[in-house]
């Protein structure tokens, strides 16, 4: 029986829970940089999924890995051992020269794993008091939408009427080296560990000057606090680096070059580590904080099964197969060339890009609570290429890593077409 996209549209809006606002686009099917609509319409997927798809939609081998290990063995809890998760293991620890990961499914997941490893590490370890324990975080981050995770975000809509909260987070602006070093030094026998995101994606893809991961690395060695980093978003190529912590490097500590290369205490992973196929997640660090974790205090029933370790490590051989993180540094340097020229062109209408690699915003001359964003998203929609706003006024762009030159500079051309046809200010 065909359905029109209305009524699938009505089917979510009837039976699910309201807790999206998806633009009116029902998709069925998709290819590399492409998403194909239930009447057959192409479009440019400029989201990616937000980052999980950076090799790009039913990549070939990452299907087919999948597949086979389908057919063969899907799940067997850790209560006993299989013959996927070891190699997967030592795969990952030596791609990102970690000593241990811990795996599990979903980001935020992950978040938790990380900052359950942090507090241990802190009475464990560090020798902070019984229930002492502090993490600085981030204004406007963004790290997922668990109990805990909502305790310290500063969105209303994410965190209102969710409480009672978690304690045990403390908050500094985002960006601000000066103000971390002063939260730091008020009390540091009891801070155990600073989480942050390399790039804000949420808070709109805002990029904090070169130096401030290192100067955090170094804030936190010099205070004995375990310096956390959120990579969901921002690793696996995403931003023209392998892991945006290796600077304008894309090696994850290989090569000649690590004095660009900021090594953190814990690395968080997810999204793209699953090639954006099926969830996968992880949490790797090296053996004197990953030693805290013993056996009964922390798991999963699915994190680390079969078809997640044969999918993540297609995943990031592909990502290195592909070069996909040099094609996301040189297109990334194309696309905000070319939106530069529309931001010069029109400054009535756009007010900046901005971004790193393939992650990158078009910020839009009107008020963060306007509709132009989402108006303009509709626009694009309605010319093939599909992008989501983050606040009124700011659209992400960020489309699957495997996209070539000509695809890049045809979808400049729609989003420049879109703008032409833009309300006048
Ligand atoms: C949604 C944003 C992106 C993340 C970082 C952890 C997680 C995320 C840095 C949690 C998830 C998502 C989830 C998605 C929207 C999205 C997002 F707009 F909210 F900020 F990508 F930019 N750390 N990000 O970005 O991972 O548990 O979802 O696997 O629909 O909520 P998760």
């Amino acid at each position: 029986m065909h359905m029109t996209a209305q009524e699938y549209i009505d089917l979510e809006d009837r039976h699910g829970a309201h807790n999206y606002h998806p633009l009116p686009v029902v998709l069925s099917e998709g290819r590399g940089v492409y998403l194909f609509d239930t009447d057959g319409k192409q479009y440019f997927d400029f989201l990616s999924a937000y980052s999980a798809v950076n090799q790009g939609h039913c990549h070939p081998r990452i299907v087919s890995v999948m597949q086979a290990q389908t057919e063969r063995l899907t799940l067997t809890s850790r209560a006993f051992y299989n013959d996927r998760l070891g190699p997967y293991e030592q795969y990952l620890t030596e791609y990102f020269q970690f000593d241990k990961v811990l795996p599990m499914n979903t980001g935020a997941e992950a978040v938790e794993t990380a900052i359950k490893i942090c507090r241990k590490w802190g009475y464990e370890v560090k020798g902070i008091p019984p229930d002492q324990a502090r993490i600085i975080v981030c204004g406007q981050n963004f790290h997922g939408r668990t109990t805990t995770i909502i305790s310290f975000s500063s969105d209303p809509n994410a965190r209102g009427n969710f409480g009672p909260y978690t304690p045990g987070f403390e908050s500094i602006p985002y960006g601000d080296t000066d103000a971390l070093r002063q939260q730091l030094a008020k009390d540091p026998s009891t801070i155990a560990g600073v989480l942050v995101e390399p790039i804000q994606g949420e808070a709109g893809v805002f990029v904090p000057d070169d130096n401030y991961i290192p100067d955090v690395a170094q804030a936190c060695r010099d205070n004995n606090v375990l310096f956390i980093a959120d990579e969901i978003q921002t690793g696996i190529g995403r931003t023209g680096a392998l892991l945006r912590i290796c600077g304008d490097c894309s090696c994850a500590g290989h090569c000649e070059r690590q004095e660009t290369y900021t090594r953190p205490d814990v690395l968080i992973l997810g999204k793209a580590l699953s090639g954006g196929t099926y969830p996968v997640s992880a949490v790797l660090a090296d053996d004197a904080i990953m030693g805290v974790i013993r056996p009964g205090q922390h798991g999963s029933t699915f994190g680390g099964n079969p078809v997640a370790c044969a999918v993540a490590r297609e995943a990031l051989e592909v990502v290195r197969d592909e070069k996909l993180t040099q094609n996301a540094r040189q297109l990334g340097n194309l696309f905000r060339e070319r939106m530069q020229q529309l931001v010069d062109q029109y400054p009535d209408r756009l007010k900046l890009v901005r971004g790193k690699g393939l992650l990158n915003a078009l910020v839009i001359n009107d008020s963060p609570e306007g509709e132009a964003a989402w108006n303009l998203c509709l626009e694009l929609a309605d010319r093939g290429l599909l992008a989501k706003p983050t606040h009124g006024n700011i659209i992400r762009f960020a489309p699957p890593l495997v996209i070539s030159e000509a695809e890049i500079r045809e979808a400049c051309d729609i989003i420049a077409d879109a703008v032409r046809n833009m309300p006048e200010k």
